[in-house]
């Protein structure tokens, strides 16, 4: 696959793990991180993709944070990740990513930083029925230099605005992949953390 050979041309950090005199080694480990805004679908996609049982930091939304948390969009959304998902994805037997979710909503933001520091890369959920949640997300990983592609979720089926549409609305550079995506579906959320790692390695070579 593209992004095997890939890490191989990267260097001595992300060289293949599987010959070395023969006895085959541990994966190489990469960090990973699956953000975006509040309800947009980080936890389900992280319980879709892990290998093993997600570790998660759900909390009730209480009525109380009812009043506080925009949940109109999210109806059957009982839950809220307070502090971090995490959960691990063996992509061949040279690389395991290990992939931690950021909570949706602003006040937890003090928690991104620990979150996200040392991620190879980033996918950034959006849903495409309300682009400007994921603005925060964009921003912070534009600031800090994190590579990152815009997952796209379609919630209902349909994408409400195009990929280009959604490009263009979210004003990314150019070279930002921006892929449709189902949180719910392993092969979907595989491919698009496919999608940022070999950005992320295209970035690393500077092109
Ligand atoms: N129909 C549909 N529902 C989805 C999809 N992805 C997530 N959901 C639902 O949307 C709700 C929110 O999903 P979560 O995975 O909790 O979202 P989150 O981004 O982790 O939310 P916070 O951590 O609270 O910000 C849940 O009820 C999911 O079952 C999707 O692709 N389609
Ligand atoms: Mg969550």
């Amino acid at each position: 696959m593209a992004f095997v050979q890939s890490t191989r041309q990267a260097g001595p950090a992300m060289a293949d793990a599987s010959a070395h005199h023969g006895a085959p080694r541990p994966p190489q480990p990469v960090k990973m991180v699956v953000s975006g805004g509040f309800g947009v679908g980080k936890t389900t996609a992280i319980g879709a993709v892990s290998e093993i049982e997600p570790l998660t930091t759900e909390a009730a939304i209480t009525e109380v944070a009812a009043g506080i948390d925009d949940v109109s969009m999210t109806p059957r959304k009982t839950t809220t990740t307070v502090a971090m998902d995490f959960g691990c994805l063996t992509l061949d037997p040279t690389l395991k990513l290990y992939i931690f979710g950021t909570p949706g909503q602003d006040r937890f933001g003090f928690m991104w930083k620990d979150v996200t520091a040392g991620a190879l890369g980033a996918l950034v959920v959006v849903d495409s029925r309300r682009l400007d949640d994921c603005f925060p997300a964009v921003d912070y990983f534009e600031r800090d230099g994190t590579p990152f592609a815009i997952a796209v979720n379609a919630f209902d089926g349909v994408l409400s605005h195009s990929l280009p549409a959604v490009r263009s609305a979210l004003d990314v550079a150019p070279e930002v992949p921006v892929v449709a995506f189902d949180a719910r579906s392993a092969d979907s959320v595989r491919e698009s953390l496919i999608v940022v790692l070999e950005h992320a390695l295209t970035r690393a070579r500077g092109y």
